[in-house]
């Protein structure tokens, strides 16, 4: 089937930044939507988010040049051609001609190739999920506490995770609320406050990061649930927004290479984490390949800032045998092609796979069918308030709902 028109135009983002969102209509009347969302704490390898830089809109965030390029460049372009996905995605790569993704933006090259497989789903009456495959649900990795730059909270791990193992999704889904719900309440009693960062996790003013995984397990055994059993803690350390070039500043001290990895090694020792994401700065591959000696056979090590979900990034983790999962995010790479050629290689070298919302989201639940179609095992989609994660749990209880009921 092919492409009658496309549209996009500048929406806002959950942080109240604009971002682009893109109308594609078929000949035969289909018509999708697709949005894009945006991150904090970028990798510096990620391909290009396009933004005006006009200080008089937006305060410089405006996204009219992406969306002036879908309507136009890429438009002009794509209509009237035959929807493929690895076609149209070799056109847009092609179109833009950087390795980046900078002339055109990933942002805007992102929005059509998200279209394409919506539109492919479309056109053979399938959700998403059912188009790509037919995946088990994934383990949701629920951020409940906010520091780094997603909060104004003062811890410098950027995301403290719990991750439910129950029987089915649901009852994953519930006990993580659970423990939310919970945490509030001890925060609340010790007077902490209980407003939240922008994954919707609690961002209070406490000393350690030590303090924090104390209350997430108190959260977790006063909710009922038994932790290092029922439910483990995952971390997203985001270390490159705490090193200065040689020393990490952690629990407000500055120490060194060797006593960060310490620090990890004690923590394990005491919390029950089963993964920790960007455990060093991403240029720092040193600590982390030592860390992977170290840990790796325990628990995950995700690179997220390491590998910008980008098959060359990846390659050089796998073959110099640094972290041994990958984080992914369809805008660090910005074509689902080359997403899925990441996804590919990280599992033929057995590397975990987690796909990733970003800190500035919209309420596009995409990424919960890419959970389940392309069976990655984990999902990293923030708290459990906030429509624009909650929005992404609520669409796997339908996708379960929908794969029982196929059965
Ligand atoms: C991360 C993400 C998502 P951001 O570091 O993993 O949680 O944050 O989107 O700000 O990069
Ligand atoms: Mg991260």
């Amino acid at each position: 089937m092919k492409i009658k028109d496309i549209y996009a135009r500048e929406i806002l983002d959950s942080r109240g930044n604009p971002t682009i969102e893109t109308d594609l209509f078929l000949q035969n009347g289909i018509k999708v939507r697709a949005s894009v969302p945006s991150g904090a704490s970028t990798g510096e390898n990620e391909a290009v988010e396009l933004r005006d830089n006009d200080q008089m809109r937006y305060h410089g965030k405006g996204v009219i040049k992406a969306v002036n390029n879908v309507n136009t460049i890429i438009k002009d372009v794509l209509v009237g051609i035959e929807i493929n996905q690895e076609k149209i995605d070799k056109i847009l790569i092609d179109l833009d001609g950087t390795i980046n993704k900078s002339k055109l933006g990933a942002n805007s090259i992102l929005s059509v190739s998200i279209c394409i497989l919506k539109a492919l789903a479309k056109s053979q009456n399938k959700e998403v999920h059912e188009y790509l495959g037919t995946g088990a649900l994934p383990i949701p990795m629920m951020n409940i506490i906010n520091g780094g730059v997603h909060a104004t909270s003062g811890l410098e791990i950027q995301e403290f995770m719990i991750v439910p193992t129950q029987n089915n999704f649901k009852e994953s889904l519930r006990c993580g609320t659970e423990i939310f719900h919970s945490l509030k309440k001890l925060l609340k009693k010790d007077g902490f406050s209980t407003s939240v960062g922008d994954e919707g996790g609690f961002a209070p003013n406490l000393k350690t990061n030590e303090e924090a995984l104390d209350y997430i397990v108190d959260a977790i055994k006063v909710s009922n649930y038994i932790p290092g059993k029922d439910v483990f803690i995952a971390l997203d350390c985001a270390a490159t927004e705490f090193y200065d070039g040689e020393k990490y500043t952690i629990n407000k001290e500055k120490t060194t290479k060797e006593g960060l990895i310490t620090y990890y090694q004690n923590l394990v020792q005491r919390y029950p984490i089963i993964s920790i994401e960007d455990a060093f700065a991403e240029n720092d591959i040193e600590s982390i390949k030592t860390l992977t000696r170290v840990l790796g056979e325990k628990i995950m090590l995700v690179g997220d800032d390491y590998f910008v979900t980008n098959k060359k990034y990846l390659k050089l983790g796998i073959t110099h045998k640094y972290n041994n999962a990958i984080l992914l995010k369809p805008n660090q790479i910005g074509t689902i092609t080359e997403m899925l050629e990441t996804i590919k290689l990280a599992k033929e070298n057995n590397f975990k796979t987690i796909i990733s919302h970003r800190s500035g989201e919209t309420e596009d639940p995409f990424i919960a069918h890419l959970a389940v179609g392309l069976d990655l095992g984990y999902i990293k989609t923030g708290s459990l308030c906030r429509s624009e994660r909650v929005c992404k749990y609520n669409e796997l209880l339908r996708i379960e709902e929908n794969n029982r009921n196929a059965k």
